[in-house]
């Protein structure tokens, strides 16, 4: 798995440990750890019952990832490394695109010599909703792609070269096209993950105000765990086929203020500013997504809707402020 530290890594390996895969994780060089998504599921390589293995490796490495690959001898991989913030490909587009589209594109290389050697692996592609930026919703797997970002035109590119190996070479590759999805382990500049630290915070008295972006702006927001269990499913198939993940529900920035703060009591208004440094050159509107073929080929639907999805964020980040307010009562500073 790469990109095993994210968000969707660790999920992903709950779950693929709860079906009692040996799970090898390809985990970049880091001058702080990176790994604190994982700690709960590692166990020390000296302990013989370790089924979580990490690799050092990057996606800008492509020796690396030939090296991890004859190493492993994996079934499946999963390539869920990206630079994967919106905003900051605006900062960095040639890093966003030589980490998601040529690390794709080294990535595939790498496995299709290895796999010319040995025995096939499958390969789940993390392809995004941000690849139909501004295409009229819902959006299926049939819906021309019309990207907003350089995130989006660097997804988009790996998508077809995964589409292309696939036919080219007959390799068996899916293409996930999930839509938004979050979690309490959600980067925290992510905007779901931004406001339910903040309101939490502020319930608290730890901070004052928060500041955000465009308000307006409408996404199909889903609970990673159920999603994991998408990208699983399509490597289990027996072809390879490309697939939309989503709930089908579409809520824009301001529906989720409501709702977190209304869990917690709070009105929001005199706490949120807007700062334009937010916004983006060019925004995505309006995402919801048609996921009918998953729920018909791979029997997946979405257990977890929008108000317990933002109840099980609210819950996790006000313990967490809960213990940030114990500690600077106690007189510890906290970073
Ligand atoms: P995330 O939390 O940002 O995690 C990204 C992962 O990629 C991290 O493990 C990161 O390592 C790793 N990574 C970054 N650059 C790398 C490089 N050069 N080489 C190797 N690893 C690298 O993302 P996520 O939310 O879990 O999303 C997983 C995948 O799905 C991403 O490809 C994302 O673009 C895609 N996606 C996400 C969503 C969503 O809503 N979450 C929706 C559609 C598609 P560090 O921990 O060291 O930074
Ligand atoms: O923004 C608006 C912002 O950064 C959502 C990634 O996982 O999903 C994610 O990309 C919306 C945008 O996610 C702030 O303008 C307002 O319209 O949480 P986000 P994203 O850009 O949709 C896709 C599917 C991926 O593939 C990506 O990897 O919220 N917004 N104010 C803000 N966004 C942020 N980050 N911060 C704000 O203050």
């Amino acid at each position: 798995m790469t990109g095993i530290t994210g968000q969707d890594g660790c999920y992903l390996t709950e779950f693929l440990l709860g079906q009692h895969y040996e799970v090898h994780g390809l985990v970049r060089r880091s001058s702080s750890f990176n790994t604190a998504r994982l700690n709960h599921l590692y166990r020390d390589v000296h302990d013989p019952s370790a089924n979580l293995i990490l690799h050092h490796g990057d996606l800008l490495d492509g020796s690396s990832l030939r090296r991890v690959l004859s190493t492993v001898e994996p079934v499946e991989v999963y390539n869920l490394a990206a630079q994967s913030h919106v905003r900051i490909s605006f900062e960095e587009p040639e890093y966003t695109a030589d980490v998601v589209a040529t690390g794709t594109l080294r990535l595939l290389e790498a496995m299709r010599d290895y796999s010319s050697l040995s025995k096939p692996m499958r390969l789940y592609q993390a392809s995004s909703s941000e690849m139909f930026g501004c295409a009229p919703s819902p959006q299926n797997e049939v819906t021309p792609f019309h990207p907003r970002s350089p995130y989006g035109v660097a997804k988009a590119a790996a998508h077809f070269q995964c589409v292309n190996y696939r036919e080219a070479y007959g390799m068996f590759i899916c293409c996930g096209i999930l839509f938004n999805h979050e979690s309490p382990q959600r980067g925290e500049t992510f905007v779901t993950r931004k406001i339910t630290r903040a309101l939490t915070r502020i319930k608290l008295g730890l901070q004052e105000h928060v500041y955000l972006g465009n308000l307006e702006a409408r996404r199909d927001w889903g609970f990673a765990g159920d999603y994991v269990e998408a990208m699983w499913l399509m490597l289990q198939q027996s072809e390879p086929d490309d697939f939309v993940i989503a709930t089908g529900q579409s809520f824009s920035v301001r529906d989720f203020l409501d709702e977190a703060a209304c869990q917690l009591g709070l009105d929001w208004g005199p706490h949120v500013k807007i700062d334009s440094r937010y916004f983006r050159p060019a925004e995505v509107d309006f995402l919801q997504g048609d996921a009918s073929k998953a729920r018909r080929v791979l029997g997946w639907s979405p257990k977890v809707g929008f108000q317990q999805l933002v109840g099980m964020m609210v819950e996790r980040d006000l313990e967490l402020a809960r213990q940030e307010a114990t500690l600077i009562g106690a007189g510890h500073a906290v970073s």
